[in-house]
């Protein structure tokens, strides 16, 4: 007789708490409200509507089906390589169903996506899949990804923009930690949650003055 192999899930990763979903959800809302109505932003609107002079609602602009969460592996119910292989990691296993704090030390938003960066703590790394950082990163991209610490694509996605894969999220994250490290930061606006900078092309990024932390349970999701 065959063993039938268990099932890969989608993907792993830390889930917010229903009631920390909602606050975050809050938080962070009342900072797109507050952006599209900056000068800065406004100066480079083009880049999101394509045209000059119209204007964006942030808050419509973007939209997120999944329930929030920071992805460790995408799965692909199997499909994903190196998918079995994380599966059956020991330290997958034991903190599996497990309480986790995650924490938020910047959001970004771009015209594709709207993202919370998560800074990894030494034991949330090793729930992070070696190599994760430079999959599907384009061969432009590689060189300067290689060269920032590991853990550096963590992040929550918080919405994506018409025809956007959330995938999008940690490559906009990515580039724009990319071209920080060039220091090709431009414009920067002192806000209430922190610095807010400009990176060209459409790519803001906020730094928080103080860290959003938030709790999750480490999981999987399947459809
Ligand atoms: P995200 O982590 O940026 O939100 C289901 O699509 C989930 O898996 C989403 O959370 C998505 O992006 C993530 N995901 C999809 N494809 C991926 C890939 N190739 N590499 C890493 N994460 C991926």
């Amino acid at each position: 007789t065959q063993q039938k192999e268990p099932e890969l899930p989608f993907f792993f990763g830390w889930f917010l708490l229903p009631e920390e979903e909602e606050r975050i959800k809050c938080a962070t809302m009342d900072f797109l409200k507050t952006l599209d109505t900056l000068e800065a932003f406004k100066e480079h609107i083009s880049e999101f509507t394509g045209e000059a002079e119209k204007e964006v609602d942030l808050e419509q602009y973007f939209q997120n089906a999944l329930p929030l969460h920071c992805t460790t592996k995408f799965c692909d119910y199997g499909k994903a390589e190196g998918a079995k292989e994380y599966a059956e990691l020991l330290v997958v296993k034991e903190s599996f169903s497990k309480s986790d704090e995650l924490s938020v030390t910047a959001l970004i938003v771009t015209p594709r996506t709207f993202g919370a960066r998560v800074e990894l703590t030494e034991t949330q790394m090793k729930l992070w899949p070696e190599g994760a950082d430079k999959e599907g990163v384009s061969p432009a991209l590689l060189p300067s990804v290689e060269s920032l610490p590991a853990g550096s694509r963590a992040h929550v996605t918080l919405g994506c923009s018409a025809g956007v894969e959330s995938v999008q999220t940690g490559l906009d994250l990515l580039e724009i930690l990319a071209l920080q490290k060039e220091g090709k930061e431009g414009t920067q606006v002192e806000m209430e949650l922190g610095t807010l900078s400009y990176l060209s092309e459409g790519r803001w990024f906020l730094a928080l003055r103080e860290p959003i932390t938030a709790d999750t349970t480490f999981s999987s999701f399947s459809d």
